[in-house]
């Protein structure tokens, strides 16, 4: 397959009215039969399916009869049937296809996880099932007749009937075949019900494997709030008899919207407070909320071509931050959204990776489910949504829904229904969406006669094939504080629209201290000449918990990137962090978040940006040195927090149990630095939940005591995958990093390491990748373990391995020696025969 554009985007030249499917389930040679109403348009032209060389066809019949095979044409991607063999009005196509779902180790189209039989079509994983118009802007209604001995048959829509070993299924949504879906297995349910706001039932399924029902209700509980939500804050019902969702155990990402019947990976269903962490709980929250809410922002309103994947997905992660932020703590969630995008998203962005969110050429789609599609693009909604206001958004909404029901849209589409609704020109905003890289703000302050002018200037860098950035549109949210600490000057979006533009603040009585950037209003990097004092006084009294977070954090960083350069530093940030941690007013999950300090990544970020080449073990040493003299300092305060933020009675996720644990984690890993480990060995020995345990097993590791704690982790979870998948990153992600490879490499020859279940993989290798200082180990073993594996990984699961090698995606910010390794490591991946298209595109893209 060439390189796709944006730019040759051409409508599908036949209407498909019905597909029906009847599926005889078999791990070898599953039969399928397919029906397709096809009608031509006005010109003669060949009708092209996608479908390749693992498709068995056995007929091809239109209208009952054979197609003449002189006009049949198939290659590596597709099959064609010649215009002239086609009738020039209606006609119904029927194709017989055999498939083994047995040998689908790559987890796209039909495959077999633990004995359940699971799709995975998005993105085009349907052209593995049978021959089809595999595009998103062909939309039909599917019946579904599935045929098995196995007890539970699932397919999308309503269930029409089901006996004998027979399932029929009817979904009268029109829908792509990115959202088609089937299930099939011995499974169980923990069922409920819903009743929407216009008074239809619905019937509630979680299905997961036998004995795992005990672990699916918070899942559970999760939809029902999803669904309410969806009503009272955007108006969207449901709109079908029955809502599933299954959990399996193998599966390439986190779950999957399908019409009706949502798969998920099993480690965003299965949870009880034994097994996963608050995080853990947290994460499934989300992700049932963002699949549920894809019904109507994807599935309802779906995208025109894959170019366009920001509209429902920046969109999703959008709504289900905001639902987040609903149910939980907002200033906390905004606080962790803007740490994953920096993480992720400007990582991305500063590399030979960085693309538009919504990217104008492609090989390989399923290499653009990143976080510049799915979190920069929730940004993006953000900023409009600041800039039109909250009746703004609301009414765009309202039109987005009313105007496009049914439809498969476009960036354009979703853009000028907020310029219909507020009349306002989003030209110059379209940017945002076009252009790859992080715009950097640069403020420069002057005071004079009671008036604060701020000067900003904005400047993109450069990136792949974009070498030249215009100006875009940012809002920065500013508000003042004066000397005493009182807000002089509440929240003001200001709009900035040019290169250099300035602002002024008149008619003050004395200089304040400019908070600005509030609530992370646009995605760009601040750069801003200010002192460790004041940002001391901005932590200690900003009104807005973004910017009082940010403050610490960057006091953090100033005090982290001196010391790995060798300077000393960091007194001004130890005083005020215990300021802050003993601040009995202030959220214990915000104090939580204040006293971790930023990983080794984040630091070499800030280094790289700011012209320094990072040192990685420098940076590790650095990171550890201050956390030590943090304990040192706090010790009493640390030691009262850990043993008062306790939370009585039973376990339960709930955001302000959830806070206090935080708090107490927090202390707990400060104390681990001059502690030997003790606490965390007894913790590790009596808590009843996996949050405390596995931040005790983190202490343990890190100190190379944590040998007893993984013994009896393992003794009592070796049937638990989830629980194993932890017990595997675990061990190498808090490894002290001269030991991670070896870690790794002794944990891939364990009989367990079950590498072509994806989440196994991706715990030990991105358990690795998140070591920084292991992974980027001098002598570049940590590059060549990953770089065996990925080569291995490819020929089972291109998707993965593709995904995996986005660890190489900061290479060229090292030093010549790790640049050479990483090279290498990458050329020799270059070099494989057979390499997947997906991993060449990504290894082709570092290395350019
Ligand atoms: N829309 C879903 C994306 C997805 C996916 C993409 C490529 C390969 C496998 C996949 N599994 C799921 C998930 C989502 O964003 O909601
Ligand atoms: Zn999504």
């Amino acid at each position: 397959q060439p390189v796709q554009h944006l730019a040759d985007y051409r409508p599908w030249p036949f209407t498909l009215s019905q597909t029906r499917l009847d599926v005889t389930l078999a791990p070898r040679d599953t039969v399928v039969l397919t029906e397709l109403d096809l009608e031509p348009s006005d010109l003669p032209v060949d009708l092209v399916l996608d479908g390749g060389a693992g498709l068995r066809l056995q007929s091809l019949r239109i209208d009952g009869l054979t197609v003449d095979p002189a006009h049949v044409l198939r290659d590596d991607e597709t099959l064609t049937i010649r215009a002239a063999a086609l009738p020039r009005v209606p006609f119904t196509l029927a194709t017989d296809v055999r498939i083994d779902p047995q040998d689908n180790t790559a987890f796209e189209g039909l495959y077999l996880s633990g004995g359940i039989f699971c799709t995975q079509c998005e993105a085009e994983g349907f052209r593995h099932i049978t021959f089809y118009p595999d595009r998103p802007d062909v939309m039909t209604t599917f019946r579904v007749t599935l045929r098995s001995d196995l007890p539970v048959l699932l397919s999308n829509g309503n269930p029409v009937r089901a006996q004998d070993g027979v399932a029929e299924w009817n979904d009268p949504w029109p829908k792509p075949a990115y959202l088609f879906a089937l299930v099939a297995g011995n499974l169980v349910a923990v069922s409920d019900s819903f009743t929407t706001r216009s008074g239809r039932a619905v019937d509630l399924n979680v299905w997961v494997r036998p004995g795992d029902q005990d672990r699916a209700g918070f899942a559970m509980e999760s939809l029902i709030k999803s669904m309410r939500w969806d009503e009272d804050v955007y108006g969207r019902e449901y709109d079908l008899d029955v809502f599933n969702i299954v959990a399996v155990d193998d599966f390439n990402m986190g779950a999957m919207e399908n019409k009706g019947l949502n798969i998920f990976n099993s480690k965003l269903v299965l949870a009880s407070p034994d097994t996963a962490t608050d995080g853990d709980y947290e994460r499934i929250e989300a992700v049932i909320a963002h699949e549920y809410f894809h019904n109507w922002t994807g599935n309802r309103i779906t995208c025109r071509d894959w170019f366009q994947l920001c509209l429902k997905e920046g969109l999703t992660v959008f709504r289900d931050q905001q639902f987040t932020s609903d149910l939980r703590s907002a200033a906390v969630k905004r606080i962790e959204d803007v740490q994953t995008l920096r993480a992720r998203q400007f990582r991305e962005d500063q590399g030979p990776l960085a693309h538009p969110p919504r990217p104008d050429r492609y090989e390989e789609i399923n290499n653009f489910y990143t976080a510049t599609v799915y979190e920069k693009g929730a940004e993006v909604i953000g900023m409009l949504k600041r800039l039109v206001g909250d009746d703004g958004y609301a009414r765009a909404l309202d039109l987005y829904f009313d105007r496009h029901d049914g439809d498969a849209a476009t960036i354009e589409d979703w853009l000028k229904v907020f310029e219909d609704a507020t009349g306002r020109d989003l030209a110059q905003f379209k940017r945002w969406y076009t252009d790859a890289g992080t715009p950097v703000l640069t403020l420069q302050e002057t005071w004079q006669d009671g008036t604060l002018t701020l000067d900003f200037t904005q400047q993109t860098p450069p990136t792949p094939g974009q070498p030249d950035k215009l100006a875009r549109v940012i809002p920065i949210a500013v508000g003042l504080i004066g000397p005493n600490g009182d807000e002089v000057a509440p929240t003001r979006v200001l709009e900035m629209t040019e290169d250099r533009q300035s602002f002024s603040f008149e008619g003050l009585g004395a200089r304040p201290v400019a908070s600005v950037l509030r609530g992370f209003s646009a995605p760009v990097m601040l750069q801003r000449q200010m002192d460790d004092a004041t940002r001391a006084f901005l932590l200690a009294h900003d009104t807005d918990p973004f910017a009082r977070w940010e403050a610490g954090r960057e006091l953090a960083l100033s005090a982290l990137t001196q010391l790995a350069r060798g300077a000393d530093a960091g007194d001004d940030y130890i005083t005020a962090i215990g300021a802050l941690a003993g601040d009995a007013e202030a959220d214990p999950a915000f104090r939580a978040l204040c006293l971790n300090l930023p990983g080794e990544e984040e630091i070499a970020t800030r280094l790289a940006a700011t012209g320094t080449t990072p040192d990685p073990d420098a940076i590790h040493q650095a990171r550890a040195g201050l956390a030590r003299r943090i304990a040192m300092a706090h010790q009493d305060l640390l030691a009262e927090l850990y043993d008062t933020m306790t939370v009585p009675g039973a376990y339960s996720p709930d955001a302000d149990a959830a806070a206090r644990r935080s708090l107490r984690i927090a202390a707990l890993g400060l104390l681990g630095r001059i502690d030997g480990g003790d606490r965390a060995e007894v913790l590790f020995g009596i808590a009843g939940n996996m949050t405390e345990r596995m931040a005790a097993l983190a202490v343990l590791l890190r100190l190379g005591r944590g040998d007893s704690a993984l013994r009896m982790l393992h003794d009592e979870f070796a049937d638990n995958r989830l629980v194993m998948d932890k017990w595997f990153g675990i061990q190498v992600m808090a490894a002290p990093p001269s030991d991670a490879v070896a870690f790794a490499e002794r944990l891939a020859a364990r009989p367990d390491f079950d590498w072509k279940n994806p989440n196994r993989f991706r715990a030990l290798l991105g358990g690795l990748a998140a070591n920084h200082a292991g992974f980027h180990a001098a002598d570049g073993s940590g590059y060549a373990f990953t770089a065996d594996w990925l080569m291995r990984m490819d020929a089972v699961n291109p998707q993965i391995a593709a995904r995996m090698s986005t660890a190489f995606e900061t290479w060229p910010r090292y030093d010549a020696a790790r640049r050479d390794h990483a090279r290498n490591a990458l050329e020799r991946i270059a070099s494989l025969a057979g390499l997947s298209r997906n991993t060449r595109e990504m290894v082709s893209r570092m290395i350019a």
